[in-house]
């Protein structure tokens, strides 16, 4: 019996070290919202974030920390952490929606057992398959000849080879002039994929996508709306040389089902936080392996310890046919974690426990916090 005797969420504004542009926002900083578990006296972390506030999705760090420092914390005060499944359905129960927020709660109870147990939170998932992951890198300061260099940096350091292409705020025709000197410029050298971020509707998904699959582009995440499912189906039955992956249309495991019945993309990007954490990712993967889609190890841009929760879960759920985009921590100027993640050779590796294999660096919290704490003590 491990009780939870506290539950914090706490939001945080951490600067990146570029402009990141997507299609419906440019990024400067990045809203994170912290969890820290305490149970039988050891703390655990979580870590939700959202890209440009509640523009990605519907949720809002003021929105994550509420529902996981209040709502969720008030009914899993004094429960058994170590019930880990007993725990995540009462989470999941508790609150309608608000994946973001369950999933950072479940994933703090999951890191609080790790470290009760001394395990490697992948260890506590039953083991890791592999414990490096190809790690993507998504150009996006908005300037074709300053992503060319940077990508350029990134191989040099054999950082990533796998490029995805933030793509839908311009014209059509100026996305795929960019994405093709992109393309031309790292052909044979790096993949290069793109994100539309639901940006374009079916006419203009159904004229460009054949440009950009002939200029090199293998994968094009959601180039529509995540609702629009017979268009994303219509879309992949057209270009069957492109991979069409489902982002933000995949939340739920129904979601993945609707998709896989409907033909509606070849790969499937995980995010613990679009599926509430361990037991939802885990279908969605299930789900999407089952049907022979591809998988990939999506991001929300989260810091290092959202990150290395991602990773761990990652790590136990099998092949990645499109690799991981796991550079969160990569991309912020600085850190709440007291470890760095590891990168080499085109790949994340899973760091040793306890637990995700970092702590809390609390100075560095307190630095970037933006609102007071939330915390429900019983
Ligand atoms: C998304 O939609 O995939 C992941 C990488 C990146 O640059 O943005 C995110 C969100
Ligand atoms: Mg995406």
């Amino acid at each position: 019996m491990l009780p939870i005797e506290r539950i914090e969420a706490i939001p945080a504004r951490v600067p990146t070290i570029r402009p990141h542009h997507l299609s419906f926002a440019t990024v400067d900083a990045m809203d994170v919202v912290i969890v820290r578990v305490t149970a039988g006296g050891i703390e655990g972390y979580g870590e939700a974030s959202t890209i440009g506030g509640p523009r990605w999705g519907e949720e809002s760090p003021e929105g994550i920390a509420a529902i996981a420092g209040h709502y969720l914390a008030e009914v899993m005060l004094g429960q058994d952490a170590m019930a880990l499944n007993a725990a995540e359905d009462r989470i999941a129960r508790a609150v309608r929606g608000n994946y973001f927020a369950k999933a950072a709660l479940c994933m703090a109870i999951h890191d609080v057992v790790a470290r009760a147990k001394g395990m490697r939170l992948a260890d506590l998932l039953g083991g890791p398959l592999s414990t490096a992951l190809p790690l993507a890198w998504t150009l996006a300061s908005g300037d074709t000849a300053r992503d060319i260099e940077e990508g350029e940096r990134m191989l040099g350091l054999r950082r990533h080879r796998d490029f995805k292409l933030k793509i839908g705020a311009k014209a059509p025709e100026v996305d795929v002039a960019h994405v093709s000197a992109i393309a031309r410029a790292f052909a044979g050298r790096a993949s290069i994929r793109v994100d539309v971020n639901q940006a374009w509707d079916e006419p203009t998904a159904a004229r460009w996508l054949p440009a950009l699959s002939d200029a090199g582009v293998t994968m094009a995440e959601q180039p529509v709306a995540g609702w629009n499912v017979p268009a994303m189906a219509r879309l992949q039955r057209a270009n069957p040389r492109l991979a069409i992956m489902g982002d933000e249309g995949i939340a739920t495991p129904q979601d993945a089902q609707r998709h896989v019945t409907e033909a509606a993309c070849h790969a499937v990007a995980l995010k613990p936080a679009k599926h509430g954490g361990v037991a939802g990712t885990r279908a969605v993967a299930a789900i999407a392996r089952t049907a022979g889609l591809g998988l990939y190890g999506g991001t929300m841009l989260e810091g290092t310890i959202g990150t290395l929760a991602s990773l761990h879960l990652y790590s136990t759920l099998g092949e990645y046919a499109w690799g991981t985009e796991l550079f969160g921590p990569l991309l912020l100027r600085d850190s709440l974690a007291t470890t760095a993640i590891e990168v080499r050779d085109f790949a994340i590796h899973l760091p040793e426990g306890p637990g995700i294999g970092t702590g809390l660096d609390a100075d560095k919290l307190e630095h970037f916090r933006t609102d007071r704490r939330r915390t429900l003590v019983p």
